[in-house]
């Protein structure tokens, strides 16, 4: 088997295990992955996505909080591809039956004026940040395609950074609020109580400095960067286990907020 054909295959397993809500074995309990082939599967996965019609529509980056890192027991920060099927829209809902495992994590997004997908991420001259034009307080819900939620850092780069589905509150001019965006109080609560708090500076210290992150990663395994892309900087709290019936609220105080809704 060639290398393109083995992260084709692996893949295709994990895209299964999505699409059955079924979850697999750790790919490394199988054998080797180093990171590169783990970013080389993660992006085929990618790939397939597209050729059936859903196309990327930013990045994510994960344990870009020390917490967050610490409770899945891992040490450094991954990128994983947002695609458009992953986007809750407006009212966002997640249907119970159709992830394995949910968990939810409130962030940061940042939105890329439609030039950074034109840049050489390559080139030390330029600077992701300078992209930036948005940023909004988000949602993001990960779901392990790995039994019991446990994964090495190349399965869970393999498993598209546990990426399933995300929602992004309004959108602010990133002029209005860069000056303070460094240090602003997160809030999680479900059915109106709170589950877990944070605060933006638990992410990288600032979560601008996440573009910087999402740049190396992006020119280092050859992500697809498009136009007015949405870039997930990273939870702020470790990420809380998702139940039927229960309205998660994610506030990021002088940002804004956004809610999701797992129905019964
Ligand atoms: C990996 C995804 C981590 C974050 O914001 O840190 C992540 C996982 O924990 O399953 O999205
Ligand atoms: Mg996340």
């Amino acid at each position: 088997m060639t290398v393109e054909e083995r992260s084709t295959t692996l893949a295709s397993e994990l895209a299964k295990a999505e699409r059955t809500v079924h979850p697999i074995a750790q790919l490394t309990l199988a054998g080797d992955l180093s990171l590169a082939e783990a970013y080389a599967v993660q992006l085929a996965g990618v790939a397939q996505r597209a050729d059936q019609g859903d196309p990327v529509v930013g990045l994510k980056l994960g344990f870009t909080s020390r917490e967050k890192a610490r409770q899945m027991g891992v040490h450094d920060v991954i990128l994983g591809v947002l695609t458009g099927a992953m986007d809750l829209g407006g009212q966002p809902r997640i249907v119970r039956g159709q992830l394995i495992h949910p968990r939810i994590e409130p962030e940061v997004t940042f939105r890329l004026g439609p030039g950074a997908a034109e840049v050489d991420l390559a080139d030390p001259r330029v600077s992701l940040l300078d992209h930036v034009t948005h940023v909004a307080a988000a949602v993001e819900v990960i779901d392990s395609r790995y039994r019991d939620f446990r994964f090495s850092l190349e399965d869970v780069v393999a498993d598209n950074t546990s990426a399933a589905r995300f929602a992004v509150g309004t959108w602010v001019p990133i002029d209005e609020v860069r000056h303070r965006i460094s240090s602003l109080p997160v809030s999680l609560r479900a059915n109106g109580e709170v589950i877990a708090e944070g605060n933006t500076a638990a992410i990288l210290g600032d979560p601008l400095a996440t573009l910087v992150a999402v740049q190396r990663l992006a020119a280092e395994h050859g992500h697809p960067l498009p136009a007015s892309a949405v870039v997930l900087a990273g939870a702020a709290t470790p990420a809380v286990v998702m139940t039927p019936g229960v309205t998660y609220d994610v506030e990021v105080t002088g940002l804004g907020g956004v809610s999701v809704r797992v129905e019964e």
